[in-house]
């Protein structure tokens, strides 16, 4: 694939956007915040999803100066959206080891609530390099961002890392929810409820889902059923 030498590319000439997934309150299904997903506007190809670019972007480090970018442009997209809502943005664990994030994030949220910013981090993020990372996450938390365990219920998923790890809310990975064992997914929202987690559900397709996560007291949730990723356009006129 000729991706690898095309990204560099794709940041100096802006074809990466990101797009917006509304996350809702369960109860009542009303939009409360957004995450942000980037994708590749590539001229030839088209719209190029993150999961065929950004393990390129991780091997080369380039997923450094794009990571950066994104954490701009989704503040400011959250400053045009208003005060009402919140923004979550992905972080990949090179982003973790770059010793400029927390100033990136805190450059980020200047006038801004900090509480209204997320950062996303999957749990192999922490695998990686556990002492420098739960540093990094500490002084994070300390900017006032909150902090999201995302893809839970895959992969790794040790408990050890949530009373470790100093986050906030916890996100189910649409796969665990397709899983389709109300009994698992009903002890997970317990977990995060007993930790005081907010607990978000992702991949929600059908209403019978969304009824039975909003019964079992899972808080918000995102998904095809609700929405798609919006562009930034489409997010806009989604609140208006
Ligand atoms: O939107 P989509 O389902 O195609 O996203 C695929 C994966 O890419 C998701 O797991 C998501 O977490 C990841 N991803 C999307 N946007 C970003 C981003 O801005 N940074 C990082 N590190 N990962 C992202
Ligand atoms: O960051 P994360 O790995 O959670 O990425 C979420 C991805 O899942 C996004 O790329 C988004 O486009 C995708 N997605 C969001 N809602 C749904 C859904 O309801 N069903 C499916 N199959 N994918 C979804
Ligand atoms: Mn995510
Ligand atoms: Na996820």
């Amino acid at each position: 694939l000729e991706l690898r030498t095309d990204l560099q590319r794709a940041i100096d000439e802006g074809e990466l956007e990101l797009h917006y997934q509304p996350v809702v309150r369960l109860v009542d299904r009303t939009t409360t915040g957004f995450e942000a997903l980037m994708r590749w506007r590539h001229p030839e190809r088209g719209l190029v999803s993150p999961a065929d670019f950004i393990p390129i972007a991780e091997e080369t480090g380039l997923i450094i100066p794009m990571g950066r970018w994104a954490l701009h442009e989704a503040t400011t997209h959250l400053r045009a959206l208003g005060s009402l809502y919140r923004m979550n943005v992905n972080l990949s664990a090179k982003q973790l080891q770059d010793p400029g994030l927390v100033h990136d994030v805190r450059e980020a949220i200047v006038g801004i609530d900090p509480g209204r910013l997320t950062l996303e981090l999957t749990e192999s993020i922490v695998m990686e390099d556990t002492d420098h990372a739960v540093a990094q996450l500490t002084a994070l938390k300390a900017l006032g961002v909150r902090l999201a365990l995302d893809d839970f219920g895959t992969g790794y998923s040790s408990l050890g890392y949530l009373s470790r790890l100093p986050v906030d809310v916890l996100k189910l990975d649409r796969t665990f929810l397709a899983c389709d064992e109300p009994n698992l997914i009903a002890a997970v929202i317990s977990l995060g409820q007993a930790l005081a987690l907010d607990v978000v559900a992702e991949g929600i397709e059908e209403e019978a889902q969304w009824r039975t996560l909003r019964d079992l007291g899972c808080h918000y949730g995102q998904g095809f059923l609700f929405s798609k990723p919006l562009t930034a356009e489409d997010s806009l006129a989604a609140i208006a």
